[in-house]
């Protein structure tokens, strides 16, 4: 965890970054939201739309947004991607017949954004 907000660091300074988490339905994306908010796990039940938490670490801050990420919520993902500075794509390494299907929705999203290419580059 110390790694990846240190990557955040080099990568914006002090600024408040908005960041979204995509995945699958069940991936994990809501227990890492409020895993970093309040430093534990939470029960939690499926995101139909979105949560959205402030996190502060140390003189950081981010806006974290949690989008839903049933199949019928996945085409709305794209309408969160402006302003975005960095994406954190949870795959369940457990969910291996879905895991095909997470790529093909990555790829794309890959292609449209160029905030991921940043991600990517670094
Ligand atoms: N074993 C295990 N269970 C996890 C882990 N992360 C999440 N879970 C469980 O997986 C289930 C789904 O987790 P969520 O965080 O709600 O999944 P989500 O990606 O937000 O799902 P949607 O809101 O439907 O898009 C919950 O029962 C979690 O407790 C993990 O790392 N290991
Ligand atoms: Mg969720």
């Amino acid at each position: 965890m110390g790694v990846l907000f240190s990557y955040f660091k080099s990568l914006i300074g002090t600024r408040e970054m908005r960041i979204l988490i995509l995945g699958l339905d069940g991936a994990g994306k809501t227990t890492i939201l409020y895993r970093l908010q309040v430093g534990e796990v939470v029960t939690t039940i499926p995101t139909i739309g979105f949560n959205v938490e402030q996190v502060t670490y140390k003189n950081l801050k981010f806006q974290v947004w949690d989008l839903g990420g049933q199949t019928s919520i996945r085409p709305y993902w794209r309408c969160y991607y402006s302003n975005t500075d960095a994406i954190i794509y949870v795959v369940d390494s457990a969910d291996k017949e879905r895991i095909g299907i997470s790529k093909d929705e990555l790829v794309p999203m890959l292609r449209v954004s160029t905030i991921c290419t940043t991600f990517m580059l670094y």
